[in-house]
This record gives structure tokens, C-alpha cells and sequence, in this order.
């Protein structure tokens, strides 16, 4: 227990100083000591890069840092989501995944996506930036059962519900289900533009994608 807080509380400091090499030791020390991964990201990293954008937010720190701070934060978590845990049931269900169009944030987006694959469905990650109509062309290609759209941002999460309309002018609406993501985001947003689910964090969307694909 007190190793964990340690890694946890190691991880979250590698973020601070914006420490790439840093962030990857100390996550391949707490894998090494048998520290969750999940509990890693979760716990230590996420916390560092929740600090780096407050210290953004009240002006004691700038863009720069804010990327290299991403920079640390995505060395870390790779060296975690190689080593999340698998899931048993091999869903073979298809989810197409991606960061909204004018949203650059991928981090979150990326740490779904790898839960989603961990828990055995096929995942057909995007990328961030990606516009409604790459969505819509990408689940109609691989005959997606669920479509998720993350968005990090208050001025690009509009783009979710251009991309559930999108949907719907393709024919693809009741073909597929959507779930939407991302800080500025909540249910009752999901709601408000038809959306068929919310989830608050990976695991969270993990639970909901099974729901939606017809798994729970
Ligand atoms: Co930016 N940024 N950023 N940023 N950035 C925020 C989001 C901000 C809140 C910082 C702040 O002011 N405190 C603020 C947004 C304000 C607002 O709109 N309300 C902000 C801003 C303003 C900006 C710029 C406009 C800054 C500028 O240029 N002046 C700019 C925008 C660029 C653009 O996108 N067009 C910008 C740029 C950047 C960087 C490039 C430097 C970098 C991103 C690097 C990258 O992602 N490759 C960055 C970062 C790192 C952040 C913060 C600090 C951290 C984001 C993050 O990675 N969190 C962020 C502040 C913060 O979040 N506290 C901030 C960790 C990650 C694990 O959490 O992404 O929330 P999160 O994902 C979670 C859940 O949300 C959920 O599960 C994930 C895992 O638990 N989830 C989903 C996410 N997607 C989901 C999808 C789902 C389900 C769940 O289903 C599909």
C-alpha cells in the first residue's frame, strides 16, 4: 500500500516537472511492484496532468509546459496501457473511436481506446481532429455497432452533436450507438443531443460500450 502511494505520488511529480524519462521509470517501478495500471494512470499521472492544467488555468504555467507536460504524460501511460490486464470475454464487437473535429486532446481518448481493445473489442481509433464526416465514413466501412466521440474542449464538444446528426443522414442511426466523453461533457449533454450514452472515465466507458453492444 504504501509502495503504491509512493509510485502514485512519483508518477503525479514526473508530470509536474515534465519529466518524459522520469515518468516512464517510475511506471515500469510500479509495474514492476505489482501496482494496477489502471490505478496508475488513474492515481498518478492523471493527477500531474490535472495539477499542470490548473497551474494553466490561473496563469502560473503556459502552453509549452502544458505540452511537455502531455509529452510526460503520454511516455507514462503507454508503458501502463501495454500492461492493462485482458479482458476474458472476446466481445468482437466494433467500436469507432476519435477525438472530435478542432480538438487536438488525445490522451483520455487514447486511454478508452486501449481499455476498450484490453476488454476485447475491435477498436478503430481516429485519431483526434476528426471530422463528423470521418466518423460517419468509418463506421458505415467497418459496420460499427458503437461510435464514440471525445472532446475536451467547451467550444468543440458542439462537434458531438454534428456527429450524431451526421449519423443520422447517412442511415447509420439505428445501425449504431454513440457515446460521447471528455471534461466539459456530462449525461445530460448526452441526452441533449441524442447521444446513446455518457461515460465519465475509461472504466466507466468500458461498462456503457458493453451495455450499448448488447454485452450486459
Ligand atoms: Co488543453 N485544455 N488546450 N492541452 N488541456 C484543457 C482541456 C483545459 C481544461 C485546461 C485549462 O484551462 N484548465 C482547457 C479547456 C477549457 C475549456 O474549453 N473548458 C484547455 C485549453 C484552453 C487548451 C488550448 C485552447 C490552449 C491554447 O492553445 N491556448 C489548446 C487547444 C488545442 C486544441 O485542441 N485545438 C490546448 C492544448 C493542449 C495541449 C496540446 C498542450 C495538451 C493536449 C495534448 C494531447 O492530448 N495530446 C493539453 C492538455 C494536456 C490539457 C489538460 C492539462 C489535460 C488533458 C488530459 O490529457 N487529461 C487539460 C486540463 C485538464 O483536463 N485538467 C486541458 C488527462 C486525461 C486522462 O483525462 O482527457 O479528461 P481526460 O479523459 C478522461 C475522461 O474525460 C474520459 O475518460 C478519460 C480517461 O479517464 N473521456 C472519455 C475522455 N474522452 C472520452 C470518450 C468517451 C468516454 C470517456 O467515450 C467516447
Amino acid at each position: 500500500m504504501a509502495k503504491e502511494q509512493e509510485m502514485f505520488a512519483a508518477a503525479k511529480k514526473a508530470i509536474i516537472d515534465y519529466d518524459v524519462v522520469k515518468a516512464e521509470e517510475v511506471a515500469k517501478e510500479a509495474l514492476a511492484s505489482g501496482v494496477d495500471p489502471v490505478a496508475m494512470i488513474e492515481k498518478g499521472f492523471t493527477a500531474g496532468i490535472a495539477e499542470v492544467g490548473d497551474r494553466f488555468d490561473s496563469g502560473e504555467a503556459y502552453l509549452p509546459e502544458l505540452i511537455l507536460a502531455a509529452d510526460a504524460m503520454k511516455a507514462g501511460t503507454a508503458v501502463c496501457e501495454a500492461a492493462f490486464p485482458k479482458g476474458t470475454i472476446k466481445a468482437k464487437k466494433k467500436v469507432v473511436i476519435g477525438t472530435v473535429e478542432g480538438d487536438i486532446h488525445d490522451i483520455g481518448k487514447s486511454i478508452v481506446a486501449s481499455f476498450l481493445a484490453a476488454n476485447g473489442f475491435e477498436v478503430h481509433d481516429i485519431g483526434r481532429d476528426a471530422s463528423a464526416e470521418k466518423f460517419v465514413e468509418t463506421a458505415h466501412e467497418v459496420k460499427a455497432d458503437v461510435v464514440g466521440a471525445s472532446a475536451l474542449l467547451t467550444t468543440t464538444m458542439e462537434q458531438q452533436k454534428k456527429i450524431v446528426e451526421a449519423l443520422k443522414e447517412a442511415g447509420l442511426r439505428d445501425k449504431v450507438k454513440i457515446i460521447v466523453g471528455g471534461a466539459p461533457t456530462s449525461q445530460e449533454w448526452a441526452e441533449q443531443i441524442g447521444a446513446d450514452a455518457y461515460a465519465e472515465n475509461a472504466a466507466e466507458a468500458v461498462a456503457k460500450v458493453k451495455q450499448l453492444a448488447g454485452l450486459q
